[in-house]
């Protein structure tokens, strides 16, 4: 019986490892905004690969706010949180109150049963390019190896579009421009970096933001802010959807043009 339990592991990861090779969509991080296109990509018949570093999807959605387990959505992002299976209590001001694990719990639901591949424990250390003219793809690694800065080289996986769903460091432009001095289409060309909080002006500039900022690389949530110098928003988490479903949209195009 023991070897039957981990025939059956290997072969279904190795499986999903070895179709994940090439996909139309490589979305990296598991937060909110990526979870949600990463659904809605793979929900239209795409292929779509997840990587997360951590153990548990969600990012920062788990903890509401301060570690109270509550936050909001607006009216405006009250259909896509439905859609989504996401509860919510009518509260004060056209905000919704929202239980933040049933929140997280919800969303990473949706991107499993898309059919979307969920790489966790995985994290993208770089990307690749194509002629240096357009990202094509993204650079992975057990995320343990890099925390304990094993010198192990890493594999390779092709993506028609690429999205920096990395949250406030916004890891992947950091990268792109770090490593190769690109221009990036932000405000300043650069990796900007956010700007303090702003409960209204951090849910439009997410928003706002999301987009394509280099040929076959994309951002949303907190990323886009941070790329482009937004504010951040706290506990609110209504922009990361609407940022969610605007970036799955663009991807889509670029993948039928390709
Ligand atoms: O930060 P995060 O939740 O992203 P988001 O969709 O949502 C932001 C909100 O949760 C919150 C907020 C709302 O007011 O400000 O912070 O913008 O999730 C980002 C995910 O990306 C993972 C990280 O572990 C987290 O789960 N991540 C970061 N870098 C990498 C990564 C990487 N290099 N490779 C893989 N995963």
């Amino acid at each position: 019986m023991e070897s039957v339990v981990s025939s059956g592991i290997i072969k279904s990861y190795f499986d999903k490892l070895d179709c994940s090779l090439k996909a139309d969509a490589a979305v990296v991080g598991g937060g909110p905004s990526g979870l949600l296109a990463a659904a809605l990509i793979a929900e239209r018949g795409y292929s779509v690969n997840v990587y997360e570093k951590n153990l548990a999807p969600g990012g920062g959605m788990w903890g509401g706010a301060m570690m109270f387990n509550t936050i909001l959505i607006e009216e405006s992002a009250a259909s896509i949180a439905e859609e989504s299976g996401i509860v919510l209590t009518p509260g004060d001001e056209g905000y919704y109150l929202v239980d933040s694990v049933q929140a997280t719990a919800a969303l990473i639901n949706r991107a499993c049963r898309s059919g979307a591949r969920i790489f966790n424990c995985v994290s993208v250390e770089d990307l690749t390019f194509n002629n240096n003219e357009e990202v094509n793809g993204v650079v992975i690694n057990w995320s343990p190896v890099l925390q304990r800065r094993m010198m192990v080289d890493p594999l390779m996986t092709g993506a028609k579009a690429v999205l920096d769903a990395t949250g406030h460091p916004a890891e992947i432009c950091e990268q792109l421009t770090h490593k190769n001095g690109v221009r990036l289409s932000t405000v300043s060309g650069d990796v900007a970096g956010e700007r303090s909080l702003n409960v209204e002006l951090g849910e439009k500039n997410t928003v706002e933001y999301t987009g394509e900022v280099y040929p076959g690389l994309f951002v949303s949530g907190m990323s886009a802010c941070a790329v482009n110098g937004g504010y951040r928003m706290g506990p609110v988490f209504g922009g990361m959807l609407l940022s969610g479903s605007k970036v799955a949209g663009q991807m889509i195009q670029r993948i039928d043009k390709n």
